[in-house]
Formats: structure tokens, sequence, C-alpha cells
């Protein structure tokens, strides 16, 4: 008999406890980073002081585990339309806190190495509803409530059951092209903004549910992962704007036009990366073999051409080249998928994955309540010696 998913878990855990444990106190009086000021006022940037992993999930289980309780429904329906779809997420999962393993456990004075097996149900309940949740959004939000999703397939797997739900179920390249979406996204370490929060918030010991829609308001910022929806927009202006001239100088005024009225270029940049986002050319590999004649494809093309050199010029963003979020919106617009208010919601299924089996690991190795120092401006002067 094959062990399930967490029973894997649990048999590794011990010897990874153990390993820590280990590790701390022979090396954990060790200096691993040394700290600038332009870090401290710089977002934290770069300081090595997160630990981050990640564990894979079953698409049965989740199947099984995918109804949602009558009042969730009930809530989204009653979401008026033009609150935006993340909004409505965050809500959801919000509010999915009433059926919460974790702090039923708690109040009842569980032992806290027992938490995990609790936060490991609720992670899993949540990831299995996400798909449902999502769907009655666009459902409500983008066909006018006309329609339902229909029912989740048992024997089929996630992204299956999320792109049936949607009602694109009948299109195989595009459920191929969501299953490498939903791949992609979960990627991530612990210092971006929606797997920091979500963590964050989880150190205090609160739900997951209440953990995961921090992280989900997070990714609702157009410099996180509202940018996909950002991106398509802006490309579908900037094709208003120039029609069929893809010419090397109608695109480049245009870049330069959007950089001159204090607007950043959406998809460009990155916290970390310094160089092209692996995940965007994994999406462009994607594109070359399947729609390489979509004019916005051809568009996005010229832009990786061009826009690295228009932004080196412009002078200010560390890394010129695009992220993972300048591709995703051309793809699933190919496919007919063009409610761009919902490409974040897309993306916060897959997110959810990474930073939830996050949060069970948290929990497992008993991380404690995160607790940063913060000084005055006047006390920073006085540390680095400053006569200012
Ligand atoms: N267009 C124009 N200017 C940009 C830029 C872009 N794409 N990317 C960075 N800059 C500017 C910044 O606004 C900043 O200007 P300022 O000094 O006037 O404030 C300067 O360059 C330095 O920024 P940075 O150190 O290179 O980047 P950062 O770590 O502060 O921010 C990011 C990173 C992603 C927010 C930024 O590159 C950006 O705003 N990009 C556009 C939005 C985007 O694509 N976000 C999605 C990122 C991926 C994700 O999380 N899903």
């Amino acid at each position: 008999m094959p062990k399930t998913l967490k029973e894997t878990f649990a048999a590794k855990l011990p010897a990874e406890v153990e390993r820590i444990k280990k590790l701390r106190k022979v090396h954990g009086s060790k200096i691993v980073d040394e700290v600038t000021l332009d870090q401290v006022y710089g977002g934290a940037r770069g300081i090595k002081s997160l630990v981050w992993e990640q564990v894979r999930m079953l698409s049965e289980d989740w199947a099984a585990r995918s109804d949602l309780p009558g009042y969730v429904v009930e809530l989204v329906d009653r979401c008026p339309p033009d609150l935006h779809p993340m909004a409505q997420l965050s809500l959801a999962v919000t509010a999915l806190e009433r059926d919460c393993a974790f702090a039923k456990a708690y109040a009842r004075g569980t032992n806290k190495k027992e938490y995990w097996e609790y936060v490991f149900e609720d992670s899993m309940n949540i990831i299995a509803k996400l798909p449902t949740i999502a769907a009655r959004i666009y459902h409500n939000v983008f066909r006018e409530g006309r329609s339902v999703p229909v029912a989740v397939q048992k024997d089929k797997d996630f992204t299956f059951n999320l792109v049936n739900q949607l009602g694109f179920g009948n299109n195989e390249e595009f459920t191929e092209l969501m299953r490498l979406y939903i791949t992609l996204h979960a990627d991530h370490e612990g210092g971006n903004v929606s797997a920091h929060a979500t963590h964050l918030v989880g150190s205090t010991l609160s739900s997951p549910m209440l953990s995961l829609a921090s992280g989900f308001n997070g990714l609702a910022g157009p410099l996180h992962g509202l940018a996909n929806q950002e991106s398509l927009n802006w490309l579908q202006k900037m094709k208003a704007t120039i029609g069929d001239d893809l010419s090397d100088k109608a695109i480049t005024d245009y870049l330069w036009s959007t950089l001159n009225s204090g607007q950043v270029l959406p998809g460009y940049g990155h916290s970390v990366l310094r160089q092209t986002d692996p995940r965007y050319l994994a999406q462009r590999t994607f594109a070359l073999r399947h729609l390489p004649n979509d004019p916005m494809f051809k568009l996005v093309s010229q832009l990786y051409k061009l826009a690295p050199e228009v932004l080196t010029q412009h002078g200010k963003t560390k890394n010129p080249y695009p992220n993972i979020d300048a591709h995703s919106g051309v793809l699933l617009q190919h496919y007919g998928l063009r409610e761009t208010r919902f490409y974040t919601v897309l993306f916060g299924i897959s997110r959810a994955m990474g930073v939830l089996a996050q949060v069970i690991i948290d929990r497992a190795l008993g991380f404690p309540i995160e607790r940063p120092k913060s000084y005055s401006t006047d006390a920073w002067v006085g540390f680095v010696g400053a006569k200012l």
C-alpha cells in the first residue's frame, strides 16, 4: 500500500527536526550575512533571513475535498460584479476559516508538535476548493451568473478540473498550457510579498485561511501578481495606438511615452532576478510551439527585443528584463480567456500551493513568531556614524 502524502511527510519529519537542531547547536552562532543601511531602507532586499522549502500534493485528494460550504457559495454570489475578483477570492478564503481544523485543535489545547497535522488538513482543503471558488467568481463576474461551474470530476487532475469549471474543458491544448501555468506560478522563494505575507501572518499561529488571504491581498498589488492583468491591459492599449506597425521605432516610442508619464513597464523588472525570468522563457517556448503567429505574441516578442535596452537607457531598474507577468496574459487571451481582471486569481490558485506547503513546514519545524527589530532614522544615523 503506497503511503499518502501526509504519511510520507510525517515519516521524514523527525529526521529533519533533528538535522536542524544539530545545525543550530553546532553552527548557530555563525554570521551568515552583513546588512547595509541601503538594505534596511530598501525593503529588506537580499537580506538572508528566511528558510523556505516545498512539498508536492495529490490531485485525487484535492478532488475529494473540493465541495464548498453553502455559506461560501452564498458569500461569493452576493459580491457585486465590480468588486475585483482578487478581493472576492480573499473574502472566500477568509470565510473558509469557519471550518479550520487547526484553530479548533488549538482551542482544545493540542500539543504544538501536532499543529502541522491540522495545518496540513486545512491547507489541502483550501487548495482543493480554490478552483471551485475561482470558477464561481468567474461565472458570476464575467458570465453575469448565467451559468454555474460544473462539478469537479473526481478522477481528473487538479488543472483539468480548474479549466473545465471555468468552461474551457474541451480544449486540451489550453489545459496543457494551464498545467504549465499552475506549475510555474507556484514557484517562489520566501521573500516575495505573497509568500512572505502568508508566512509572516502564519507565524502568529493565525489559521492557514487567514494567512493565505493575507498573501492573496499582497498578490493583488500591481507591483506583484496584479502585474499580469496590468501587462495585458497595457499591451492592448499599445496595440490600439500603434495598430499593425510593430516597427522598432513605433514600439520604442510607445515605451518611452509610458516611462515619461511616470509609469512602470508592467512585466519588466524584478526585485531579485538580474536576467530574463526563466518562467517567462518557459512560456515563450510554449508560445513559439503553439501560437507563433498570434499578433499579441508578435508584439510581446518585439518588446522582448526592445524593452531591455529602453529600460537600460532609462537608467533606473536594476533588472531590465521581462518577468513571468510579461507573458502569461498573451497566452490566456489566445485561448479565449480574455478577462484580464481574472488573471491574478489564476496566479493565486497556483501560488497557494507553494505558500501553504511552507506554512505546513513552518508549523512542523516549530518556527517562532517573526519579529524583526526596527529603529528610528536617528538611531540608524547613529549606527553608521553619519553627520547629518
Ligand atoms: N519600469 C519602469 N521603472 C522600473 C521598472 C519598470 N518595469 N522596474 C523598476 N523600475 C524602477 C523602480 O520603480 C525604481 O524607481 P524609483 O527609484 O524611482 O523608485 C527603480 O527602477 C529601482 O527599482 P528596482 O530596484 O530595479 O526594482 P524593485 O525591487 O524596487 O521593484 C518590481 C521590483 C518588480 C516591483 C519593479 O521592477 C516593477 O515595478 N516592475 C513592474 C511591475 C511588475 O512587473 N511586477 C511583477 C513582478 C513579478 C511578480 O511579483 N509577479
